[in-house]
């Protein structure tokens, strides 16, 4: 989008960028060489913790650049995206300003267009690529001959089931075209009085369509299992936990993995811990990042409990310390925004993501082998919140600074005006449905 003449900037340019930056250089180096200094002090360069979240990304859903809303209301804001190329816009601009989202993950039918070719080449001019894509087999579409009001690929009728692994083989065909290289699988599939589902052939079915979604995966691309607790079911639902999610990801294959979305558990459930067993399995394929109070919130990452955000960074730069074999994973924002502004949400969760691995970088692993090997219980434990409680914003900034990003993005966002442009050129289009986009 050109900014037009009114009094704004773009965002994207290096020179809106550099210009905002400026403001900020002499507090960032002061403040960068006193970290470094503190870091030597503890045996640590700098410069390698700065390179290694430099290198730090996570894809942007397609779906979190709308206002997003509950089963109750959806109150949309100024200047909403109406079509996936808008949303590219919006993703473009989180990616300029953070350094740190190159990718987006699309929601299908919801991004649904005419000429997917001509996305993919909007993409590339963006600079931006695509990681999974999500198929939707929860929501009925008009255009649709069986309902999945029942359920989908678990659907005691086959026809429904049919249905489903077609839409999902479509998504493999669609991925393609955009350079995916997995597809995101959640099925909303449950029950919601006891007896309802007959909890042992509900997953065999899930299993028996699953492989036929599996059989259409081309040889590079892998298949992202996401379990979660309840919603929309709220008795059972098929695929509930990371156990069922392991199951078929073993039962389906090599190219199958599971998929951690932190609000799909239980308050107080150990996620860490889900992470290091999956870890263990080798099947842990990726995430969906957000942050929850209660149930599957969608708020934005290290919002509500940075430490867990940590706790779960720190199982992953250990793996690699260890250098635990094949883990690639998929890191993925899942969120929804109800009152803030997606762009500076997403920008600011992106940055909750780098915060957290900076601080899992500065563990001094060695020492903590050490006291978990005597049992030092309580020097273990300090060891972790060292890194932790370690203000690691001078590096994220200089990280953005050398990428070209902004070291303030939300104040350099709000200065261009962007959202007053968006407002002028996008007529409101999103009506106050409830649901979550
Ligand atoms: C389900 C979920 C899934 C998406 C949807 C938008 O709660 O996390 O990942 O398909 O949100
Ligand atoms: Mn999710």
């Amino acid at each position: 989008m050109d900014m037009g003449q009114n009094d704004t900037a773009d965002p994207r340019d290096p020179n809106v960028i550099s210009a905002a930056n400026a403001a900020h250089r002499v507090d960032l180096s002061a403040d960068y060489d006193a970290l470094a200094r503190t870091l030597q002090r503890r045996g640590i360069d700098i410069e390698n913790v700065t390179a290694a979240v430099s290198r730090f990304a996570v894809a942007i859903p397609s779906w979190g650049v709308g206002t997003g809303g509950t089963r109750f209301a959806r109150f949309p804001g100024q200047g909403e995206p109406r079509n996936v190329f808008e949303k590219l816009e919006d993703c473009s601009v989180i990616n300029a300003l953070c350094g740190a989202t190159p990718t987006v993950s699309l929601h299908l039918p919801w991004d649904k267009t005419d000429d997917f070719a001509a996305l993919k080449e909007r993409a590339t001019a963006l600079g931006l690529g695509f990681d999974a894509v999500n198929s939707n087999t929860f929501q009925d579409r008009p255009d649709q001959t069986a309902s999945y009001k029942y359920g989908s690929l678990t659907h005691t009728n086959e026809a429904v089931r049919e249905q489903a692994v077609a839409h999902n083989l479509d998504c493999i065909r669609i991925g393609q075209i955009l350079g995916s290289r997995a597809l995101t699988l959640w099925i909303g599939d449950g029950g919601n009085f006891p007896g309802q589902q007959h909890l042992a052939r509900a997953y065999e079915r899930y299993l028996l369509s699953a492989q036929k979604i599996y059989a259409g995966l081309p040889p590079d691309w892998r298949l992202l299992i996401e379990h979660k607790m309840y919603e929309p079911a709220f008795y059972s639902t098929v695929i509930q936990d990371w156990g069922s999610s392991l199951m078929a990801a073993q039962t389906l294959g090599p190219k199958a993995f599971c998929l951690v979305d932190l609000g799909h558990h239980a308050p107080n459930v150990n996620i860490e811990m889900i992470v290091a067993r999956l870890i263990h399995a080798g099947r842990l394929g990726g995430f969906h990042f957000n942050d929850s109070k209660y149930g599957d919130d969608d708020l934005d990452s290290g919002s509500i409990d940075p430490f867990l955000l940590f706790l779960i960074f720190n199982e992953l730069v250990d793996a690699e310390w260890r250098a635990v074999p094949g883990l690639k994973l998929a890191h993925m924002l899942d969120q929804s925004h109800n009152v803030t502004d997606p762009i500076e949400s997403l920008m600011t969760s992106a940055i909750e993501l780098t915060r957290a691995y900076a601080q899992a970088l500065l563990v001094d692993r060695k020492a903590l082998a050490g006291y978990q090997e005597t049992n030092d219980a309580l020097m273990a434990a300090q060891t972790l919140k060292r890194a932790f409680t370690t203000d690691v914003q001078p590096i994220l900034a200089r990280a953005r600074e050398r990428k070209g990003a902004a070291i303030d993005p939300v104040g350099t966002y709000r200065r261009s005006g962007y959202r007053a442009e968006c407002a002028r050129r996008r007529p409101p289009a999103g009506s106050t449905h409830s649901g979550i986009v």
